[in-house]
This record gives C-alpha cells, structure tokens and sequence, in this order.
C-alpha cells in the first residue's frame, strides 16, 4: 500500500458517520427529512403515496382495514394487476427502453436485452401458453429455474392470469422442491433442462423430475430449453406431461391476454422460507401492498429512476429478487439487470465488468459478496470505470464495519452512499435503512426505521430497552409489503410472528406486535444494530437455513443416531454449517461415513447447506430437561470461552467435545 493508502485506511477506520455526497442528495428521489414526521403524523394515510405510484384499475376505498388484527388489509376494494403496472403502463414512453439487461454466462456471449415492448410481447406469450395448459386464477404455478429471463416471464406471465407464484431457488434439492409442490398443491412446473455453472453445462431436470417422482398429485411441467445442443448429452425426452416451452410460446406467437383485475389482497405469490421446524413457510404475499411497498422502497431507498440501469446481484429464488430484481423496478419502469453466472467467473472481475459494460447505476448486493470481494483484492473493481455507480446496497445480514468501509471507498469511491437494509421474506421489502439523500450513514448499523414503521428493541417481557443493550427487534405497526399469513396456516402465522409479544386475545391492533425472531440494539440516535437471528435458524451467505432441516437430512442417514447443526463464523459465509453427530452402534466414525452425510444434505437441501465439518461425538450437551445446548456447541465451534456448564446433564462432554473440535 502507497502512504496515501495507509493514511486513507486509517482514517476511514476511525470515521464512524459518513455523511452521503452532495452530488448524491442534490438528485435523490428523497431529500426531505421533514418525511418522517409527516408520516408519523399522518399515519397510515402516508401510505397513499405509495399506492400513488401502481396504476389501479378500480381504486381503493381504505387504505388499512386494522379490523382483525393481525389479518390486515391495505388498500382495500382496489383491483389491480401486477404485470400492468410492470409492463403495459410503460409501453407509451418506454417501451423500446430497456426493462430486463440479461447478461449470460460467458459461454457463447448470448447476452439479451428485453425492451418493455419485447418483454410485454414475451409474457404475454406466456400468459396464454399458461392458459392453454390450464393454469386458471389462483392456481399455484411453481417454477424451479436458475436467473435465465424465462423466470421473470413466467412469474408475470403468472401475475397477468391470477395465478400466484411459488418460485424454489434452483441450487435447491429435489425433495425441496417435491415439500413446496405438495404443500401449495401446485399442479404447474416450469422448470429448464439445464444451464451453466463456471462455464459448464450442469444438468437441471434431472433433479426436477426427481423431485416430481415425490409430488403426491399430477401435474404439468414446461420445459425451458437453456443449453440446446450443450446438454444433448443429459438425454432428456419430455414425458407425455412435460412440455416444451418453446414449442407453446411459438404456438401462441403475437397473442394477447387481457390483464386479469386482482383484488388488492389477493395472493401474487408464495415464498417458501426457513423456520425453526423441519417444515418451510410458505409465505403468503398479496398484489397491491406488495407491488406498493416494493415500488415505494425502490424508489426511496434505491432511487431507482427510469432511465437508471440497475444491478442487483441477487439470485430471484430469493425474495430479493422478486422484490428488488422483478417487481419493485420493473414496476418503476427503470431497465434491472440480470445475470446468470458467479461473480468469479471467468475472473474475480466479472462484476465490475459489467458495472463498467452496462454503466450500472445501482449495485445491490450481500455482505458475503463483499467480504469475498474485499479478500479478493482491490485490483478487481480497480481494473474497471465503476463511475456510472450512484449507490451501493448491501441485504441479507449484518455487514461489519469492515467490509461497510472496504465497499465505500473501493465500489463507491466515497461519492456513493451505502443503504445497509435490514428486512426479510415475509416483510415484503425493506424496513429498516438510512433514506440514502436524507440520512447519515453509520457502518454496521442498518439505520433507523424508515418513516412510517413503528419499530422497537425490547427485552423479553416487551419493555423497550435502554439504547446499546442488547434485545429484540418488533414491529409495531402493520405495513403496506407485509405477509399476510402463512399459506392455509393461520394457526402458524400467529404462533411464529405474533404471539411472543401480543396480545393474541385481543382485537386492538395496538395489542398486536410482530416478531421477525432477529436481536438488535438501538443507539441515542435511533439508529439499530441487527445481531442476527435469534431462533434456530443460520445465515449462510445471507441464506436462512433450519437448523432443524439440515438436522432431519443428516438422521435421515443410515447409520446417524443423533445430531445437532449450528452456525459457527465463517470469514466468508458469514456463518457455516457445523453439525455434531453421534452414530448408531456399529457404525464406523469415518472419513467415508462423513461424505456420506455431506451428500445427505446436498441431497435434502442443497449445495448452500453443505456442513463446513462434521464432528462425530459420543454424545450432545443437554439440559437436565433434555435439550440440546445449542449456545454451547457455537461456542465451540467459533473457538470462544464457553458459556455456563453448571445446568448440563452431562458437563463433561463439552471438553470433550471441543478437544476434538479444536484439537487441543
Ligand atoms: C431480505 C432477506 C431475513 C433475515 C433477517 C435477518 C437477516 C437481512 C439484514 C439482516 C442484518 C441486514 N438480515 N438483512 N441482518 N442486517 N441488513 O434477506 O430475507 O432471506 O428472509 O432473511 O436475514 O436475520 O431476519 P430472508
């Protein structure tokens, strides 16, 4: 490092506000801090101003039905239709504008650009293909494909017929995919025969029909064909009920489907997410607030504008992208960025290629990416024009201050600010991060709630705590993007997000607080701190992953009696998969036996499940009432001092334990 370098870095590292650039706030979108208390005080009403945006075809008489807490509904007696408002409202002015930039794997520089026209055109297309299978409204239609565009055609394809989406991000196993079908009953599959990782084919549908070999109920799939005559060496042959996407999107050439008016509240899609039991949530999000609250938040968190080329990096098996790659942007009208491939390959440059390429405005990525980048080295973004960006994003999980700075000075050129935004799949969008042209930013810290949310740190008996303590974040009042329950589980949906911290007899909305299970803290300035997850759910590489869903993968193997998964810190992943797992009688502790436990996973879940170790031992700590001590295991695994013994049953195996674990 040069001695401006040093100089540079150390100064950075004492900063710990940062104010956003001029040049940034003189254009942002918002740029008036008088915006929190005008919502405060005009609450919910502020939220028309959101609902202001969607184009609506009956407009709504309420804008929140608090009538039946928790079971809100906004925007009430409006009708509306998602993929209007993402494509046909645009035609007029945008329509030879970019709306989707897909950037391919570098195999055969079949790089795509969807005009608005063109995409219209293409879902369209799909819509009516969807028709003809028999997709009917509210009929779940799952799709199960890596970032090629068909998936974002489909899913509005989906949103123009009235047929909720399920999508299953793609590294996901086969039984993944067979649990979500069967628990949506979801008779339609669009899925592809392969695509590319680092340059090579990789089979997709061999997976997919594996998976529809479990799905108790019939159904039909579409067929993308991503590779051609690369992955004629799969040999697949379409079965009597799998049909191929092409061949019903060249049926249907030029065709047009009507919109299908949608009440407010009716289902756009499902999300399946992770919780603390074996079985997957299915998340349950509705048209008109969401499409609301994902427009609203693009615009003033990410400042998207229309003539902006925005990137985020994420993958759209994840909420991230539904909100933050499909739904929010396109509803903008702006031109959103795809890309298919690693951001490693052909080089550890490839991001900033296509910043530089594509002159990318926006980046929107996760802390995982950026520690990866940062260990990568500077040379990579330094290699590249990145002056186009304006703002940098960052979702998914606590970024340290570190990495924060790193991606300031390196990405943005401290000209760009840093939205650290804090939320989750059943939030819908964003809820707590700094209003980038209002707000000054504060490494590590998400930022205050954005205006209109009601968020508290609380300890166990919901008391506020006292500003740098330790204690759980709540939400106090419904918003727009919010789930509004968990697929047929009512039941569920309370007991996971309300109960802890409501009052769950009564029908006062201000008895009712939502619980999102993460821990925070709060600073003299509002601002929060997210710690991280407080149920048995890990972050890898800002992946929700059960704890309890790796664990029934690895008994689900031959010769496993017991096991135990925690999050151990990863330099990388954030956290990684550590499990503790005592064999049957007569099963051999072996470097064989721990593949074979590896590959129960990769099987059950899939590659970002992978254990990091797995560490055999003749039993787990456990309570005097029996259960696992979780905290414990962490401990060991992260190499820290350990926590209180004295309740064990068996005190003594952690130093057993740990000698394995750490080998001294
Ligand atoms: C959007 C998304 C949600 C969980 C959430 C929290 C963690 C997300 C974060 C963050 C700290 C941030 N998380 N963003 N933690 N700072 N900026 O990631 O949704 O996959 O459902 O995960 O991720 O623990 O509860 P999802």
């Amino acid at each position: 490092m040069s001695d401006d370098d040093v100089e540079l870095e150390a100064r950075l590292e004492e900063q710990e506000v940062f104010e956003p650039s001029e040049s940034f706030v003189s254009q942002a979108n918002v740029s008036d801090a008088g915006i929190y208390e005008e919502f405060e005080e005009n609450w919910p009403e502020c939220w028309e101003g959101a609902a202001d945006l969607l184009d609506w075809e009956e407009p709504y008489d309420q804008v929140l039905d608090d009538s039946n807490p928790p079971f809100y509904e906004w925007f009430t007696d409006g009708t509306i239709n998602a993929s209007t408002n993402c494509l046909d409202r645009h035609l007029d002015e945008r329509g030879d504008e970019a709306a989707i930039e897909w950037v391919g794997e570098p195999v055969d520089e079949d790089n795509v650009t969807l005009t608005y026209s063109e995409l219209h055109e293409k879902v369209n297309e799909a819509a009516a293909a969807l028709r003809d299978l028999g997709v009917g409204e509210d009929d779940v239609v799952t799709m199960y494909m890596p970032m090629i565009p068909e998936l974002p055609i489909a899913m509005l394809a989906c949103a123009r017929i009235g047929a909720p989406h399920s999508v299953v991000f793609a590294g996901f196993s086969a039984d993944a995919l067979a649990t979500r079908m069967n628990a949506a009953d979801s008779e339609y599959l669009v899925t592809c025969d392969g695509y590319y990782r680092r340059g090579d084919p990789l089979d997709h549908l061999d997976k997919a029909n594996e998976g529809l070999g479990s799905v108790e109920h019939d159904t039909d799939t579409v067929v993308v064909d991503r590779l051609g005559p690369n992955g004629d060496d799969f040999g697949h042959d379409l079965a009597a009920d799998q049909h191929d996407w092409g061949e019903l999107m060249a049926a249907n050439e030029g065709a047009t489907v009507e919109p299908v008016d949608r009440d407010a509240e009716d289902m756009l899609f499902l999300m399946y997410t992770s919780g603390t039991t074996g079985q997957p949530k299915g998340v349950k999000h509705t048209t008109g607030g969401y499409l609301a609250w994902t427009a609203w938040t693009s615009q003033a968190v990410l400042d998207i504008k229309p003539e902006d080329t925005y990137f985020c990096s994420a993958d759209i098996g994840w909420i991230t992208g539904h909100s933050y790659i499909v739904y929010g942007p396109l509803a903008l009208g702006t031109t959103t960025m795809m890309y298919e491939g690693t951001p490693d390959h052909p080089d550890r440059d490839r991001l900033w290629e296509i910043v530089e390429d594509y002159e990318a405005t926006q980046l929107y990525t996760a802390p995982t990416a950026i520690r990866a980048f940062m260990k990568w080295g500077k040379q990579y973004p330094e290699a590249h024009d990145l002056s186009s960006l304006r703002l940098l994003g960052t979702v998914g999980e606590p970024i340290n201050p570190r990495a924060w700075k790193w991606y300031y000075k390196h990405i943005g050129d401290e000209e760009c600010p840093v939205v650290d935004t804090w939320w989750q799949t059943e939030t819908g969008g964003m809820m707590v991060t700094t209003l980038p042209g209002v707000k000054d930013m504060k490494p590590g810290s998400a930022g205050p709630p954005l205006p209109g949310m009601d968020i508290r740190i609380v300890d166990t008996n919901g008391d506020e705590v006292e500003p740098g303590r330790a204690g759980y974040l709540t939400v106090n009042k419904p918003w727009p993007g919010m789930l509004r329950t968990l697929y047929k589980n009512d039941e569920r949906f309370i007991e996971e997000y309300w109960r802890e911290y409501s009052d769950v007899d009564s029908d006062d909305p201000d008895d009712w607080v939502y619980f999102p299970e993460d821990g925070a803290k709060i600073d003299e300035d509002g601002y929060i701190t997210v710690l991280g997850r407080v149920d048995d759910v890990i972050n890898v590489s800002g992946h929700r992953l059960g704890t309890m869903e790796i664990e029934s993968a690895i008994v689900g193997v031959e010769g496993v009696a017991e096991a135990a998964v925690v999050g151990g810190d990863h330099e990388v992943k954030g956290e990684a998969v550590y499990a503790y797992v005592i064999v049957e009688e007569g099963q051999e502790e072996s470097e064989a036996f721990r593949e074979e436990i590896v590959q129960g996973v990769l099987d059950a879940i899939g590659p970002i499940a992978r254990p990091e170790q797995v560490i055999f031992t003749p039993e787990l700590p456990k309570t005097r009432s029996g259960k696992i001590m979780r905290r414990l295991l962490e401990d060991i695994a992260n190499e820290e001092e350990l926590g209180d013994t004295s309740t064990l049953r068996n005190p003594e195996i952690v130093e057993d334990i740990r000698k394995v674990v750490q080998g001294n």
